[in-house]
């Protein structure tokens, strides 16, 4: 089996700190000036040329608030802080996660087509789309598989370094997948629905599109009840953004966001899973990457069981007494699953309390958001997260590591300074 060199490699290193693109806060320059000035007052490593490999502020797009992770191709999240606030997750604060450049994509032009094992193959404009099946609105929490891989200790990782701020919930509009499959008429023996983006993603020896696939139960399932599959034009009632997949994506509640094609040109129905890239080799949770590891390894799709403290940030200075803590916490993907425990404990994981819930619990394939008043005492030096769902599972304390770094989910954590 020819066996890829992993693509999403990412060198650059960024400092973590909040760029502001579209609203005139420090410009880059002195942004990167304050901040050699700043650690050179604290004593801290001179300033670092390497922060310079990334393109930082200047790779967002307008309006977005993002700590960028890499900027060729573009990858960034909210600070968690920041991220933690609001159950819809604003523009300004959703990750961006892209695999290569942004297609430019020519909206009166566009068709998505449907072929494959269907009666009816088709192409259609986004306005034909929308003329001919109902609109559909649906909230799910997008995630990516590679949240959290900083996390990861053992051999160092390749990829994105993501913090636990590549997730974001948002309010989707658009069609059902269900019902133009239905339109289109799926012939016996479909098995897997291919999705297939615009992009174009540059490998040594050849180029191909951003892809994957989802078996057909997923693809069928409707929009009411367990959320289906959303063939979406909007996001937060806007249209999407060119980052986001303009002028259509699929959105697929309750798997990881790498199912969730953007710029969604090709849908084919078919008999097996897709051959694309990352569907067949990326996204598994391999020990080894060898031809046979991958072979054997199923392709992920739902997201794993989560939750993470956004309040305090790591390394807050405090006082003893009642701390207020907040966070997510998300469910794993499976059709019904729901949380049944956010917990915390502030004495390393012997000893945990219940947090409150405070959005999100009625609604599937979405994050909740949660808080709870701590007491800290002297000798507390961290605070711990770990949610439990329907499906039995509890978030783990350690995780084991894979090569990809995918899916990490041990307990959450903080580190408290006293002052
Ligand atoms: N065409 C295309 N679709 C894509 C990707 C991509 O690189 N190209 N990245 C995927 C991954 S890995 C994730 S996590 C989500 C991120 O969606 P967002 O950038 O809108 O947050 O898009 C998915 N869809
Ligand atoms: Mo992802």
């Amino acid at each position: 089996m020819h066996h890829r060199q992993p693509l999403d490699t990412d060198d650059t290193v960024v400092p973590r700190a909040e760029f502001h693109r579209g609203g005139g806060t420090l410009s880059r320059r002195q942004f990167l000036g304050s901040l050699s000035a700043a650690s050179a007052a604290l004593g801290l490593l001179p300033f670092d040329s390497r922060w310079l490999h990334a393109d930082d502020a200047s790779a967002l797009p307008e309006g977005k608030r993002l700590i960028v992770r890499s900027a060729k191709p573009l990858n960034a999240e909210p600070s968690l802080d920041r991220l933690g606030e609001d159950w819809i997750t604003p523009h300004e604060f959703f990750y961006i996660r892209n695999h290569g450049e942004l297609p430019h994509v020519d909206a009166a032009a566009f068709r998505m087509s449907i072929e494959g094992l269907i009666e009816k193959p088709q192409k259609l404009s986004v306005a034909e789309l929308s003329e001919r099946f109902p609109a559909v609105e649906t909230t799910a929490t997008l995630t990516c598989a590679g949240n959290r891989r900083n996390e990861f200790t053992g051999p160092k990782i390749g990829g994105v370094q993501w913090g636990a701020g590549a997730i974001g919930n948002a309010i989707w509009g658009g069609t059902s997948l269900a019902a133009l499959l239905k339109h289109v008429g799926i012939q016996v023996g479909a098995r897997h629905v291919w999705f297939e983006g615009a992009d174009q993603i540059v490998d040594k020896s050849e180029t191909y599109p951003f892809g994957g696939s989802i078996p057909i139960e997923k693809a069928l399932s409707e929009s009411n009840g367990p959320p289906g599959p959303l063939l979406a034009t909007k996001m937060n009632r806007k249209a999407l953004a060119p980052e986001h997949g303009f002028p259509l994506r699929a959105v697929v509640p309750g798997y990881i966001g790498a199912r969730s094609v953007k710029w969604l040109s090709r849908i084919v129905v078919s008999d097996r899973p897709s051959p694309n890239h990352y569907l067949a080799q990326a996204y598994k949770l391999i020990q080894e990457e060898t031809a046979p590891a991958l072979q054997v390894a199923p392709p992920l799709y739902e997201f794993a069981l989560n939750s993470v403290i956004c309040l305090p940030a790591s390394e807050t200075v405090v006082q003893t007494g009642k701390l207020k803590v907040r966070g997510f916490a998300l469910p794993g993907g499976a059709v019904g699953t729901k949380l049944t425990r956010i917990e915390l404990s502030i004495d390393g994981g012997e000893r945990w309390s219940e947090a409150r819930t405070t959005a999100g619990m009625s609604n599937p394939c979405c994050w909740v958001l949660w808080e709870a008043d701590v007491d800290v005492a002297a000798r507390t030096d961290r605070l711990l997260v770990r949610a439990t769902d329907s499906s039995g599972q509890t978030q783990p304390r350690e995780m084991p590591w894979n090569v990809k770094g995918y899916q990490y989910n041990a307990w959450h954590q903080v580190r408290l300074k006293h002052g």
